[in-house]
């Protein structure tokens, strides 16, 4: 397998820490300006030059959502990324969205905030309305991770019973989150499950992986995690 990516990349990290899950072998095909030739070729799979694209056996897959699910079917591990009972599936895939939606894409808000040049071309309204977005799905994470923890709800460690999508999404959308938009020390549910899922081994390589490209983070990386 191929996967098309950049390490530092919050989608990306998503789909890579489902390779180490399975521990599945992959080709790492390093999106980077200095290889105009390798972004030529994804361009040429996925013409939307987003990012992670994955290709094996002439099929492309794009979304890191659907890249996990596909490596959930070629695994052959007993370990489920999407859990086979259908009720939990279904909430895995919802709170995958959740993460994707409230918590990626309001922390990508204001990171390419970050990257505009110009401040006549930046947006303080929406970077604003963004901050208010994380603050809000952090209450409502927090909150719902505390009652299940109180009501001691299936498997207490991720965000539904066993580690899964949802947690892949969780991962860097909370690690980057946390970053740009801090969430409270009220919310304590909430970062203790940031905590646990930078501790797991295959989200603590990643973020390993990555360490390199810290002092490229818009507006500076702060000095921890
Ligand atoms: N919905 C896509 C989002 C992918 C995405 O936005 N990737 C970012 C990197 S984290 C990207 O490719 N950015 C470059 C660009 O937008 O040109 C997914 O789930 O994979």
């Amino acid at each position: 397998m191929e996967l098309f990516a950049h390490p530092f990349s919050s989608y990306c990290q998503k789909a890579i820490i489902a390779f180490y899950e399975h521990a599945l072998p992959f080709r790492f095909r390093l999106l980077s300006p200095e290889d105009p030739a390798t972004l030529a070729e994804q361009r040429a799979l996925w013409p939307l030059a987003k990012m992670p694209v994955l290709r094996n056996d002439g099929r492309v897959l794009v979304e890191a959502s659907i890249i996990i699910e596909y490596l959930d079917q070629v695994s052959g591990s007993p370990q489920r990324l999407l859990p086979v009972d259908p009720a939990l599936e279904l909430e895995v895939r919802m709170l995958d969205r959740i993460f994707d939606n409230y918590v990626m894409t309001p922390m990508q808000k204001i990171v390419a905030d970050r990257l505009r040049s110009d401040d006549a071309i930046r947006d303080p309204h929406g970077v604003e309305e963004a901050r208010a977005l994380l603050r809000q799905s952090y209450a409502w994470l927090d909150a719902r991770i505390g009652e299940r923890v109180g009501a001691r709800v299936g498997g207490l460690e991720w965000i539904s019973g066993e580690f899964s999508l949802a947690d892949c999404a969780a991962a860097p959308s909370l690690f980057y989150a946390d970053w740009v938009e801090p969430i409270d020390a009220r919310h304590a549910s909430l970062r203790a499950y940031r905590a646990r899922l930078l501790a797991r081994p295959s989200v603590a390589r990643v973020v390993d992986e990555a360490r390199y490209f810290r002092p490229y983070f818009p507006g500076g990386a702060p000095d921890r995690d």
